[in-house]
């Protein structure tokens, strides 16, 4: 099974391609990336970081793929650096992804109320455009709110569902608990247990492995089940392992989670 991930270096803190590369191998995909931006660090908590776009290498590099004829059972989209950038990533379902193909757009916008550095309402509606061409899109609660406007989960997950067929939001707080939502032909629910404190790049985490789950053919709710063990499992050990939550998951150890699932047999 071959993937294209599409995101930013981050080369410390880590997220994105650092992120996607080794979860999505861990569940049997052959990884090729489409870098985004290279930068120092993620934006969330650090100052002083470098970024460079690389718009103009992204059509490059993918020039050259057409000359190799190559096309992905997946395409997993996540940080972009440009609203140009949303336009191209736009046009590469229709080049890049095979008949039947699954194309997963995690919206990355913002968290824990507000839009991450350089995004904004424009960027949003942008992203909300991505959105509508994908098979299944993983925002946040933050995120949830940014496309759609609504504060409600459950309404932002049914206008989520006007755009996509399968929407999930990842985790919201709500009188009956901290809950992920999903809609599969309705709303659905998965209780979450909550570990106290804000984990930068668990995001990213959730969405590769989420899409190396469905990529592999899992049922939508299993691959949820699946994908929030992984999760939890990172995070707690995080909460253990590492004083400055910025710099990202340790899921390494927990990868046999899904090497388990869908290693050699
Ligand atoms: O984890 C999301 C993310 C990805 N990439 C970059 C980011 C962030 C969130 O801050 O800054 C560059």
């Amino acid at each position: 099974m071959r993937a294209l991930a599409i995101n930013d270096i981050s080369c410390a803190g880590k997220c994105s391609l650092t992120v996607a590369l080794p979860v999505l191998s861990a569940c049997g995909a052959t990884v090729d990336i489409l870098p985004t931006a290279l930068l120092s660090t993620h934006t969330g908590g650090f100052t002083g970081y470098t970024f460079l776009p690389l718009d103009g290498e992204m059509e490059k590099i993918c020039a050259h793929w057409e000359t190799l004829g190559l096309k992905y059972d997946i395409i997993c989209s996540g940080y972009l650096g440009s609203r140009a950038q949303v336009e191209f990533v736009k046009s590469l379902k229709e080049r890049f992804l095979k008949e039947g193909g699954i194309f997963l757009v995690d919206p990355v916008l913002g968290d824990n109320g507000r839009f991450y550095k350089g995004f904004d309402e424009g960027f949003a509606a942008d992203m909300a455009s991505l959105c509508a061409l994908a098979d299944y899109i993983v925002p946040n609660d933050t995120e949830s709110l940014l496309l759609t406007g609504e504060r409600d989960p459950v309404r932002a997950l049914e206008a989520l569902a006007r755009l996509c067929p399968h929407p999930v939001i990842t985790g919201a707080d709500t009188e009956k608990g901290y809950l992920l939502y999903y809609y599969d032909g309705g709303v659905r629910e998965l209780p979450l247990r909550k570990v106290p404190g804000s984990f930068h790049g668990a995001g990213d985490v959730f969405a590769s492995a989420f899409a190396g789950c469905i990529a592999n053919g899992m049922p939508f709710e299993e691959a949820l089940s699946l994908t929030v063990k992984f999760c939890y499992r990172a995070i707690v050990r995080t909460e253990r392992e590492v004083p400055d939550k910025k710099y990202g998951l340790n899921y390494e150890r927990e990868l046999s989670v899904l090497t388990e699932v869908f290693g050699a047999k």
